[in-house]
């Protein structure tokens, strides 16, 4: 039976009925842990970049379950978030019960793609079962004060009515809905990432992650090297530290400035210059941290009428506010030194304030200002004629023995706010009591469940804001009436510890158990989308740091090894998007060809790494390879019982040659996720079978049977259903994907005799064979040696014979 979307359903309906992909942990010492972002259930369908992500990655598992490893591949939903909740103010249908409808459609799709799935492992993540851990991780971090609150301005999106984390900000608008986001001062709960900037850095290290993710990663935390330096108020009994990565130009400051959000701007600002100051600090309020750090934007600020004292020279420089200063990075105050640093230049221009120079450049030819780069001192006492790099110490250790400095790092990075004013997510497990203020719900209290009669409004306000029987709690501390915390946790926090869940998805006692979770994970190979780098992969890596301290795991990282897919772009090379009308359904290609055509396809049409364009234009071409495949099976189904030679002749040596070139190199392209050039080796391998049949004018059969069981094998992971049909047509054992990968033979593909090219004065004038490892005068003697060369070179004279060993001979004749 040629191969059709009926041979899938025969397969899969076997694979299900056999059990055939459970995961069997007494094999654990052979464990390889598969994992695959898992996806959010938004609209009901899987579309091509699901199918691209899974389906592929599906195939390297494959090939691993054949080399012998015991794969675990799990899958689930990332269910709560934004849009089902948008989705119910717009259309009345309660998130729960769109999500559950989205995830069982997607749940059938995921099978019609034939993926090794163990669906016994199934996550997901807005069911009580699951998000009741998410409250328990939430709790630990909290006990161990890893989770806290405060008041803090924070971005927020008017149009999705919620706080927005940094990492959910993009050039000063929403990741989702692309509106600008805006600054509010709110109440939050935030986890204190930034406890582990450095080993976040550091561990990058120890990962086979795409450099530029390990760079992405590193930029975002952002770690500067620097000092702290004090400055007091002049006549007041008043003092702020600056940081600067240049204590080095510290002779150069000729005034400093406050962040306007800065809490001592109050206090020191002179009467008449309040006004000024003031409406300033409302200008900067309405601006994002984007736009107040662009480099293109002119410079603006407001004088405080106060001064500060340099911490060496004891001048006094007057101190101002800036929007290009941000409160909420180092101590949010800055030492100018306008000769040195483009903004201050830049500022100190526009305001008339003096321009110091005491930076010159080495060879002291440069006198351009500002003069950015390092150099030697100038104009700075007993440090005139030290350079940049010195004098950062030098300063600084002078400072120190004042009490007046010191070295330090400072991150980018800033702590993740967790909160979000919204109903569909997990809600936080605190109250708030009149007498004992804020108290944790206790973990046997656990979970406190998100309750389904809320009314949906699109006026800001969280649904559970206004359900009084979620708000009306009783203090665990002391009995009395309490309120609940209405704001629900970030969906990421649902997903930076799922795949520590996986594993032990069904115990509820707790959230996973140590001993088991230490030896299924890390992660091996996750597999998902480049857009993550900043945000769920570090995230998780993290909560897998925060939970390692707290004795729950003993491995410092989650994902050992990490590969981004590429994105499938629309036939009009944009991003697939419903608004934009260019989505491709996967669907009518599946029914069509059959899933194993449309995966090998994927899998054949683009680089993974980078995707590309969508165009069909090749999907005929891999259904004809698939044709080719089964022509050949019945092709030696004929020829079976003819002949029983056994020895190798120069057509079997080819053939067997094609055969271990085409393992050796599907192997290893597979394991590099390199899918498209493995299934050209395939191709190339039935090439050489289909010259073999043609050719030979005596087979080996079994040696032509062997070759075309390997090359079901090796194309298996890409077209497992299809492969599963022409295996059982060879005869062979159920399943294919219980018999091991096949191995290349190094002694097949050390051939005996290679072909050369021969030319003469440059151009190709013919083909010889000789020896692998025959000397240079050896194919010199067999290229003027061979019938068809001797006619060219009639009537010529030979001037030279260059020969490039293994690959030609060039002769050049007169
Ligand atoms: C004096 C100076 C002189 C500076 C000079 C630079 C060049 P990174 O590398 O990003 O850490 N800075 C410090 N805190 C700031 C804040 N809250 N908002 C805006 N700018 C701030 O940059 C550190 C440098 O950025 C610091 O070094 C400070 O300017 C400025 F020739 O101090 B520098
Ligand atoms: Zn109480």
């Amino acid at each position: 039976m040629p191969y059709s979307a009926d041979i899938d359903r025969k397969w899969q309906k076997k694979w299900t009925d056999t059990e055939i992909y459970k995961f069997n942990p007494e094999n654990i010492d052979k464990k390889l842990y598969c994992l695959e972002m898992f996806s959010y259930p938004s609209g009901a369908n899987l579309h091509v970049g699901h199918w691209y992500n899974y389906s592929l990655t599906d195939s390297w598992a494959r090939m691993k379950r054949m080399q012998g490893f015991e794969v675990f591949h799990p899958m689930g939903f990332d269910a709560f978030g934004l849009p089902a909740e948008n989705y119910a103010i717009k259309t009345g249908i309660h998130p729960e019960d769109s999500t559950l409808k989205n995830i069982a459609t997607m749940e059938s799709q995921l099978k019609e793609l034939g993926a090794t799935f163990d669906w016994d492992y199934e996550i997901k993540t807005c069911m009580p079962d699951y998000y009741k851990w998410t409250q328990w991780l939430f709790l630990k971090l909290y006990n161990a004060g890893l989770a806290y609150r405060k008041n803090a301005p924070v971005n927020w999106c008017p149009k999705c009515n919620t706080v927005l984390a940094n990492e959910q900000v993009i050039n000063g608008t929403c990741e989702r809905c692309e509106s600008e986001v805006t600054k509010r001062d709110l109440t939050q709960w935030f986890f204190k990432i930034t406890a582990y900037a450095q080993e976040l850095i550091d561990k990058l290290e120890t990962l086979d992650w795409p450099e530029k993710t390990k760079k992405i990663q590193t930029n975002w935390i952002g770690r500067s090297e620097g000092a702290e330096i004090e400055f007091s108020v002049a006549d007041r009994d008043i003092s702020f530290k600056v940081f600067t990565t240049r204590a080095d130009t510290l002779y150069g400051v000729t005034y400093v400035v406050l962040a306007p959000e800065n809490p001592i701007v109050e206090k020191i600002t002179a009467a008449e210059n309040r006004e000024a100051v003031e409406a300033y600090i409302a200008e900067t309020n309405k601006q994002s941290d984007i736009e107040r750090l662009s480099t293109t934007k002119e410079k603006t600020g407001a004088f405080t009428g106060a001064y500060a004292v340099h911490p060496i020279t004891g001048e006094s420089v007057p101190i101002w506010i800036a929007d290009y200063v941000l409160a909420s990075y180092g101590t949010g105050c800055v030492m100018a030194v306008p000769a040195h640093d483009e903004r201050d230049f830049d500022f100190a221009t526009k305001y008339k304030l003096p321009i110091k120079r005491v930076i010159k450049s080495a060879d002291g030819t440069d006198d351009t200002l500002p003069f950015c780069d390092y150099g030697v001192l100038v104009n700075s006492a007993e440090f005139d004629g030290v350079a940049t790099n010195n004098a950062k110490l030098d300063i600084v250790k002078k400072l120190e023995s004042d009490k007046k400095g010191s070295l330090k790092i400072n991150y980018r990075l800033r702590d993740w706010l967790v909160s979000r004013q919204r109903y569909w997510g997990a809600p936080i497990p605190v109250v708030y009591c009149e007498h004992c203020g804020e108290v944790a719900v206790p973990e046997e209290n656990l979970p406190v469940l998100l309750p389904y009669n809320v009314e949906f409004k699109p006026d800001g306000e969280s649904p559970l804001k206004k359900c009084e029987e979620f708000m009306n709690a009783v203090c665990p501390k002391c009995g009395g009436p309490a309120r609940r915390d209405p704001d629900t946790l970030d969906t990421f926090v649902c997903s930076s510890w799922y795949y520590l869940r996986y594993p032990d998805s069904k115990n509820s006692d707790k959230a996973f158990d140590t001993e088991w979770i230490n030896k299924v994970l890390p992660v091996d190979k996750y597999v998902g989308g480049a857009e993550h780098a900043a945000m769920h992969l570090l995230y998780a890596r993290f909560i897998t740091k925060a939970l390692r301290d707290l004795g729950f795991l003993s491995f410092d990282e989650p994902f050992l090894s990490l590969v981004h897919q590429g994105t499938i772009l629309g036939s009009d090379g944009n991003k697939m998007s419903k608004s934009k009308g260019n989505t491709i359904s996967p669907d009518e290609y599946v029914r069509k060809y059959g899933s194993d055509i449309f995966r090998m396809y994927l899998g054949f049409g683009f680089n993974y790494v980078d995707g590309g364009p969508w165009s069909d234009d090749g999907l005929k071409a891999i259904s004809r390879f698939a044709g080719r495949i089964e022509r050949l099976l019945e092709s030696l189904s004929e020829q079976k019982s003819k002949t029983a030679r056994t020895d190798m002749d120069k057509d079997d040596k080819e053939l067997n040659y094609a055969r271990h070139f085409a393992i050796k190199n599907v192997t290893q392209d597979t394991e590099r996720f390199q899918f498209n050039t493995s299934i050209s080796r395939c191709m190339e391998l039935v090439n050489a079978l289909y010259k073999y049949d043609a050719e030979a004018k005596v087979k080996n059969i079994k040696l032509f049977e062997d070759t075309i069981a390997d090359l079901v094998k090796l194309v298996s992971p890409f077209a497992p259903h299809f492969a599963e049909e022409q295996w059982e047509q060879l005869g062979y054992e159920y399943s294919i994907f219980n018999h091991p990968w096949p191995v290349s033979d190094e002694k097949a593909l050390a051939r005996d005799t290679v072909e050369i090219a021969v030319q003469i004065n440059g151009t190709i004038r013919g083909k010889i064979d000789i020896s692998a490892n025959a000397q240079n005068s050896e194919a010199e003697a067999a290229a003027l040696a061979d019938d068809k060369i001797q006619q060219f070179l009639e009537g010529k004279e030979i001037k030279k014979v260059i020969v490039v060993k293994g690959r030609l001979v060039n002769i050049v004749a007169k």
